[in-house]
């Protein structure tokens, strides 16, 4: 790491560097991509804890709670809200910021909002990208909010250490939103808003549906725990299981899922953007004129970007 530079500045804990690192990451991804280069060696020891779940689930209610605790036990704690669905609304955005307003004048708690910009290589590698700053940069806790859906290669609910899916009872669809592909990521249930009915019934089904997964039959379930966030009740308890399955993971989990989506998205980024479009015109012609056939104006284009190219250790 060069000395005075970007990277130096966020590893002694600038929090001005930090933002601007953050902005380059979601905005200039190719320097953003440098820098990461120079910080990457310094991260893996953040605990990144996903929260997912379904739209007003309590997420960022959830989110602030979980903070509070984190910080009484001297944590420092970074929170990145991410939004795949769309650009965020105002309104959610201001909601947020009501709800983390009792940390927004504290140092140990760093907040960040992320929306679909149209950022080349997806949200969710953005948001990991963003997670590893934030490790290398020395924060303890790394909170992802994020509704759960998303068609990047890398799934934004399952890029965290632990994942954490908040459920709401009462929903009258609950199997459906169990089913939507969240018995994958889970780590941990939350049925939040347990002062409102059907918790009992809520926590039957995840039973049920965990029961005919065979992910859970071989290994133990993901444990179910009720809170309220909006009271903090039950979020010591959410706290102590989620890092409970963090330990039980090993640091490295099974991260090598999320680096092969990582790699194979970069790649593909990397031969379009080597390809220059005048080149791939050529090509098309060509294959227009009948010359060559589809895959062999892909052949020569990867011959091309190849030529150009060296290996880099
Ligand atoms: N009754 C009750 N309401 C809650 C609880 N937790 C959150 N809420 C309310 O549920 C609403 C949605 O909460 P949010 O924290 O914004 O939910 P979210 O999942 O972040 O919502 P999006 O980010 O918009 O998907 C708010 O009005 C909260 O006050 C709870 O434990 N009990
Ligand atoms: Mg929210």
């Amino acid at each position: 790491v060069a000395p005075d530079s970007l990277a130096e500045r966020v590893l002694a804990g600038d929090l001005r560097a930090l933002s601007r690192a953050a902005s380059l990451l979601e905005y200039d991804r190719e320097s953003g991509r440098e820098l990461l280069s120079d910080l990457f060696a310094r991260t893996g020891r953040a605990i990144t804890i996903g929260i997912t779940g379904p739209p007003g689930a309590g997420k960022s209610t959830l989110v602030n709670a979980l903070t509070r605790t984190l910080r009484a036990g001297g944590k420092t704690v970074a929170v990145l809200a991410v939004d795949p669905s769309s650009a965020f609304s105002r309104g959610a955005i201001l909601g947020d910021r009501i709800r983390m307003q009792e940390h927004y004048a504290d140092p140990g708690v760093f907040i960040r909002s992320m929306a679909t910009r149209g950022q080349l290589g997806g949200l969710a590698s953005a948001t990991l990208d963003l997670a590893l700053l934030l490790d290398a940069a020395g924060w303890d806790i790394v909170l992802i909010e994020t509704v759960g859906v998303g068609q990047d290669e890398i799934d934004i609910a399952g890029l965290a250490d632990v994942t954490v899916v908040a459920l709401v009872p009462g929903q009258g669809d609950d199997i459906q939103a169990i089913k939507a592909g969240v018995m994958e990521v889970a780590d941990v249930f939350a049925i939040n808003k347990a002062d409102l009915p059907g918790v009992e019934r809520l926590e039957q089904e995840i039973r049920f549906v965990q029961s005919l997964s065979d992910k859970n039959r071989s290994a133990s379930p993901a444990p179910i725990r009720r809170v309220i966030a909006t009271e903090g009740q039950g979020i010591d308890e959410l706290l102590s299981a989620a890092l409970a399955i963090f330990e039980k993971k090993g640091r490295a989990g099974d991260r090598t899922g999320i680096w092969t989506a990582r790699i194979r998205e970069r790649l593909r980024e990397r031969l379009l953007s080597a390809a220059p479009d005048s080149a791939i015109l050529e090509q098309s012609i060509r294959v227009a004129r009948r010359e060559i056939d589809p895959f062999a104006a892909v052949e020569n284009l990867i011959r091309l970007v190849l030529k150009e190219k060296g290996e880099q250790s």
